[in-house]
């Protein structure tokens, strides 16, 4: 039987290492609720990140549900249709709508010079997603924000520990949404976090994840619950204990990939700032129409192989039957995301994956031409 390889893996820390957190749970009989693991995931995460406050989930989509709860957002919102459809699910689940903006070619973001054209006077918010973990161009958003009051959410669960020069990219907008669920750079089985920029804010997130219980008697807001487990919050601080290993191993993969493949006709490799410190979670390619297959035929050759790569993401959110019929989702509003869309494919990276076997899936891509 061939060996398959996955888009991606989870970090998975030796289980010994993670036998006394569960015996500290076992013995305090503290499983949910606020318990020392998550107090103390929240405390190191706070420090790791360079972040202000920080208020630990279930996951991130419950995450996004209450930072747009907790900035009141309402009306429209602005966002990218490139993304995982939690992003635009998260906005209708909040009785907002979603309106889509076209991407920079080259960072597969929001594309800020096309934002003001978006902007109606229903627009509250701007939601953009730092895609595949390459930071939004924040200064742009940012300015264009400030002219027109907008708040800003960002869809940040690709973003864990990227940086720029004057710090975290989670501190930019309103709030930044991580998710830190099995796929991602830094996982707590499921799990996601709320980034914010003040004590205030962070204990009314926390608020409104605990249902809006103030005390034994007191409930203020219409919470839900989104409260991360103590064994998610276990996970995480023995995930945390590999974390800047974990993100070398994937540079070095994104490293080899990118000597190896640069010079293969019709796949193109997004562009590469220096500007900022970047976590390696996806490696995404383009297959141009010169490349002797189109992108379908390369990922079921891969797939053939046993190598699973992904169309993240295709199709397009804007292209799902519930949101096709708003006018923003036309593809003529959309040509950039709708052409990567149809050329994207993100290749296997994570720690584990050897690399032999990034040379194996390099080398089966080169071999089509
Ligand atoms: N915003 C954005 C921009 C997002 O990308 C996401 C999630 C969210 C918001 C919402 O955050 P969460 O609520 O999920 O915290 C996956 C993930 O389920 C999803 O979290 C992620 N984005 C999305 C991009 O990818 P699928 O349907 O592709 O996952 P799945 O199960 O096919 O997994 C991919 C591969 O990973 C598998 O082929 C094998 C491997 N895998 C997966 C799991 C779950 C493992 O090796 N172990 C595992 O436990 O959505």
């Amino acid at each position: 039987m061939k060996k398959s390889i996955f888009v991606t893996q989870p970090n998975m820390p030796d289980l010994e290492e993670f036998v006394p957190y569960l015996q500290k749970i076992w013995d305090n009989k503290i499983l949910t609720n606020n318990g020392p693991m998550h107090h103390e995931l929240e405390l190191r995460l706070k420090e790791y990140l360079g972040v202000p406050e920080i208020s630990l989930f279930n996951n991130g989509t419950i995450a996004l549900l209450t930072a747009l709860q907790a900035e009141r957002i309402t009306g429209d919102v602005i966002t990218t249709p490139f993304s995982f459809i939690a992003t635009a699910n998260s906005l209708v689940w909040n009785g907002v709508r979603p309106i889509f903006s076209d991407i920079d070619p080259s960072t597969f973001n929001l594309d800020p010079s096309k934002i003001e054209a978006a902007i109606t006077p229903q627009t509250t918010a701007i939601m953009p997603v730092h895609c595949y973990g390459t930071p939004c161009d924040v200064e742009a958003i940012e300015k264009i924000a400030d002219n027109y009051n907008l708040k800003v959410i960002y869809d940040a669960a690709h973003a864990f520990g990227v940086r720029n020069s004057k710090g975290s990219i989670l501190n930019y907008g309103n709030l930044s949404v991580l998710s830190f669920h099995a796929t991602k750079v830094f996982n707590t089985f499921e799990g996601g976090a709320i980034i914010s920029p003040d004590a205030k804010t962070k204990k009314r997130i926390d608020n409104l994840k605990n249902f809006g219980i103030l005390d034994e008697t007191t409930v203020v807001a219409p919470g839900i619950n989104g409260k991360m487990s103590e064994i998610s919050a276990a996970f995480g601080l023995v995930q945390l204990n590999h974390i800047d290993g974990a993100i070398a191993k994937r540079r070095e993969i994104d490293g080899l990939y990118r000597s190896g493949l640069q010079n293969i006709g019709g796949i193109t490799l997004p562009k590469r700032t220096t500007d900022y410190a970047l976590n390696y979670s996806y490696f995404p390619v383009l297959v141009e129409p010169d490349y002797p297959m189109d992108r379908d035929s390369l990922y079921e050759h891969l797939k053939s192989i046993g190598v699973y790569s992904r169309r993240y993401f295709y199709p397009l959110m804007s292209e799902f039957p519930m949101y096709r019929g708003i006018r923003s989702s036309d593809p003529s509003n959309l040509p950039v995301a709708s052409a990567i869309a149809s050329k994207i494919l993100c290749l296997p990276i994570y720690p584990d994956l050897s690399l032999n076997d990034v040379g194996r899936i390099i080398d089966e891509i080169g071999l089509v031409t």
